[in-house]
């Protein structure tokens, strides 16, 4: 007999409680939402009811800012029918200073955003209707109060108040975000009755080494009393593997179950993702059941590995499942949205699709958002991503205080405890960049320092090195802590140990981002370049006609990066010949520089991925993939998902079989690429300098490539091959192989490398090009032509008569496999639109048309 009941309130209605700038809206008037989802933010509830503009468009943000500053209600009613021995109110998450009120009896109040509350509320309930009120209290205007009653600590982005509150750091704006300092029930609030209740359920995984067995401990937590339970697992199919009989001893109690030749989950590029399935059933003596909870469950062993290398100094830093190092080819997540109770499941869906699409193995979940919601997880569980958890900490120097440490604890330990459930969770950081903020101030301290942390100048040590590897030891043993991102080494600057974050392209020292492979470090965990996203992107924005042009007072608002106007021009200017700064040209010309910017990195650092003992450079992370509100910035895609060119680069160059060319100079260095610092002169260009290019394969299988080598060097205005050579090569296992050191030919540097590789059928399963530097110093033929045609259902086909660089299609409405790409007159490219009739019409812009 089930005798629970769980009911997830919604149907909230709000108020305003307190505001000095809009006294006239503290009323007694409750106004409905006009929607029923049972999550919901205070902004977007205003924008429904008339209340306040868009956030998003044109100028309104600066409009809007009153609303972090004044207190919100929210209500709603429920029905409750007495019967069961229990009845908690369970609150997944409130954003972030509440006050609860059941029946208009104070039941909880909360400090935290990332806390979890399960609330026994049975005294306070009335048979039938029930009414609940929240009374959230100005979050700014708290963490300001707490920071004068304390003092100013230093940071980069948003507001130094923000470092005194557990709330998403990014609500206080950020060098790509809005200021929108929201609140509200932003997770589910449930009515849950009962006699007795399984309340939480987690599997700890441990695999050793052979991976012939998987011993799990299952944890059960249970509320009220029952006689037995049967722990039941089944596999990937749904046969049952394993059912264990527990008889009751405590509230929470741990099973251990071995399962023998177990199913291992991969990541997407290395296998399938099964997931078991383990569930809790709670039993009457007699064998009824009273109450059961589920979850599903992948099995791998996931390591980081930081051993020495040959030849270089310092230790790799890679991740290892199942035993298979892995070269982590990703990007950086940040809140896709603003008002994340906005996003549904299939958005979810579609973003973490798109990352599989893109041929990307992890997703950072960057340190100044939120923890996400399990929906995130569980997708990245199913399509076999990678994820590296930051702890909510970003850019700060974050203060010290009892109260923040015991508030930062049980965040810690409830959102491990959450989040070891997921298999694609495999590194925990400390923070995002603190120890970067603590470097930048001069701040000296003893790594050895064990005691004391609190008490020092950099007190959120204390947390990094102490509370969240607690939480992370106590809760998810098996899964590696790192104190933060990035950390390693003498600094975190270190390019030999740990990870780096590299900003000296568009940040620091503006680097050309030709020189990519001189900047690596062992994990690349962050680089990024800017670009615009589409026009109808900064269309959904911008209602004033008058303001559509790149340098517009409204599009200069929806870019927060700090001098983005000029370090935009200086890659633009530096690379890309520019004859019209009309947004769709300034629109083309940046999302080509971030293209060529972005796969650069790629290509150079997969190079270093050397094989066992050479894991040289083991991951490379973009910042960012996405965006929470339509703006420009260093994703990859925008807000509304739609890809920048640069997704599709680096989809390229990180497939599983790839090609990579380097140009190495024999002459002075024209673009004085290799000597740092050297940003004031002038690249120079004569035409006659000699150059020689290194060739080589990356395969990231498991098994040896076989392959013809063809490498062209073709001229670029005239199309003239002029130099072809043909060879068999192997592409070893897991790693880069070099084919080609220093090849070169008396040629000018108008030439532009080309390299395929052919299987056994003489089939392209793998291509690279390589052109001369800077590109705007090339001259293209006039009679140069792009043709593309839907050739069949799904199928656009396309030709040109001249090498052409940065063919962009587009097809309204469609998904492209590949945009933005190079080609000689031999290729006939074909990309895949899955949705597009034959016959469409399909629009075609490339780099240097009509010149
Ligand atoms: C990194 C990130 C973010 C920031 C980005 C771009 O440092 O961690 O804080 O948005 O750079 O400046």
């Amino acid at each position: 007999m089930l005798t629970a009941t769980s009911t997830v309130l919604s149907n909230w209605s709000w108020k305003c409680a307190k505001s000095s700038v809009h006294k006239e809206l503290v009323t007694d008037k409750w106004t409905a939402c006009s929607h029923s989802r049972a999550t919901t933010q205070i902004h977007p509830d205003l924008v429904d009811a008339g209340v306040i503009l868009e956030p998003f468009v044109d100028l309104n943000e600066q409009a809007i800012q009153w609303v972090g500053e004044a207190d919100w209600e929210y209500q709603t009613t429920f029905k409750y029918a007495s019967g069961s021995i229990f009845a908690d109110l369970v609150f997944e998450g409130l954003d972030t200073f509440a006050t609860v009120y059941l029946n208009d009896v104070k039941v909880l109040e909360t400090e935290n955003m990332f806390h979890s509350h399960r609330v026994s509320v049975k005294e306070s309930l009335t048979e039938g209707d029930n009414f609940l009120r929240i009374y959230f209290h100005s979050a700014l205007l708290k963490a300001r109060e707490l920071e004068r009653a304390n003092k100013p600590m230093p940071l980069w982005n948003g507001e130094s108040c923000r470092l005194y509150i557990r709330k998403a750091q990014y609500h206080f704006g950020w060098d790509w975000g809005p200021v929108l300092v929201t609140c509200g029930p932003y997770k589910e609030v449930r009515l849950e009755t009962y006699n007795v209740t399984v309340t939480d359920l987690s599997v700890l995984v441990d695999i050793p080494e052979a991976l012939d067995v998987a011993y799990t401990t299952v944890i059960m937590s249970t509320s009220g009393q029952y006689h037995h339970a049967f722990v039941e697992v089944l596999s990937p199919d749904g046969s049952i593997v394993k059912s264990e009989f527990v008889g009751y001893s405590a509230p929470t109690q741990e099973v251990t179950i071995t399962l023998e030749n177990p199913e291992l989950w991969y990541p997407h590029k290395y296998g399938s993702q099964p997931l078991y399935k383990f569930t809790v059933k709670l039993c009457t003596a007699s064998n009824s059941e009273l109450n059961k909870l589920s979850k599903s469950i992948g099995l791998r062993r996931a390591r980081v590995v930081q051993n020495p290398l040959v030849d270089q100094p310092g230790t790799s830093f890679y991740f290892e499942i199942n035993n298979i190092a892995i070269f982590a080819a990703g990007s950086n997540w940040i809140p896709s949205h603003s008002f994340h109770t906005l996003l549904t499941k299939q958005d979810y869906n579609d973003w973490i699709k798109l990352v599989v699409d893109g041929n990307q193995d992890m997703l950072r979940v960057w340190g100044g958002g939120i923890y996400e919601l399990d929906i995130f997880y569980q997708l990245c569980d199913k399509f076999g991503i990678l994820v590296w958890q930051d702890f909510m900490f970003g850019c700060g120097l974050y203060p010290y205080t009892p109260e923040l440490a015991k508030s930062v604890t049980i965040e810690a330990e409830q959102q491990v405890s959450r989040l070891r459930n997921f298999c694609s969770v495999v590194i925990y950081a400390g923070n995002n960049e603190d120890y970067q903020v603590a470097e930048s101030l001069n701040l000296k301290w003893d790594s050895n320092q064990k005691e004391g942390l609190a008490e020092s100048d950099f007190p959120a040590r204390e947390y990094y090195e102490k509370i969240l590897p607690s939480a992370v030891k106590k809760f998810s043993a098996n899964t590696y802590y790192h104190f933060g991102s990035p950390y390693g080494g003498e600094t975190t600057r270190d390019p030999t140990v740990g990870d780096i974050h590299q900003w000296n392209v568009w940040h620091g020292t503006q680097e050309k981002y030709q020189n990519w492979s001189h900047l690596a470090g062992r994990f690349v965990s962050e680089f990024g370049m800017l670009a615009f996203p589409k026009t109808e992107t900064i269309k959904s924005c911008v209602t004033d006609v008058s303001q559509l042009y790149p340098q517009s007072e409204v599009l200069d608002q929806h870019d927060k990066a700090v001098g983005f106007e000029r370090r935009l021009a200086l890659y633009v200017i530096e690379n890309i010949k520019i004859d019209s700064m009309d947004l769709e040209s300034w629109t083309y010309a940046t999302q080509f520089m971030q293209a060529e910017c972005l796969a650069y990195a790629y290509r150079c650092w997969r190079r270093e991925w050397k094989g066992k003992g050479k894991e040289y450079i083991a991951g490379a992370l973009v910042w960012q993939l996405n965006d929470c509100w339509p703006t420009i910035s260093w994703s990859i895609c925008d807000f509304y998902r739609r890809p920048k060119l640069a997704y599709y680069a680096i989809k390229r160059e990180s497939a599983k079989l790839t090609l990579g060319i380097y140009r190495n100079h024999l002459a002075e260095d024209r673009m004085h690429i290799m000597s740092l610092g050297t940003k004031t002169d002038h690249a120079h260009f004569d035409g006659k300098k000699d150059f020689a290019v290194d060739v080589w394969g990356v395969n990231s299988s498991l098994s040896f490539v076989k392959g013809v080598l063809i490498v062209n060097f073709i001229q670029v205005f005239s199309g003239r091959n002029i130099f072809e050579s043909k060879q068999n090569v192997d592409l070893l296992p897991n790693q880069s192989t070099q084919f080609l050191t220093d090849l070169s030919l008396p040629t000018d540097c108008h030439t532009a490398v080309y390299v395929r590789l052919l299987d056994t059928s003489g089939s392209v399963i793998a291509r690279a090009a390589d052109w001369p530097q800077p590109l705007k110093y090339l001259t293209f033929n006039p009679g140069m032509k792009v043709a593309a045609e839907v050739r069949d259902d799904g199928v656009v086909a396309v030709s040109t008569n001249y090498p052409v660089k940065c063919v962009v299609l587009d097809v309204p409405g469609a998904t492209l496999d590949d945009n933005g790409f190079d080609m000689f007159e031999s290729d006939d490219i074909v990309v895949r639109a899955p949705s597009v009739a034959k016959g469409s019409v399909v629009t075609v812009e490339y780099y240097e048309r009509n010149k």
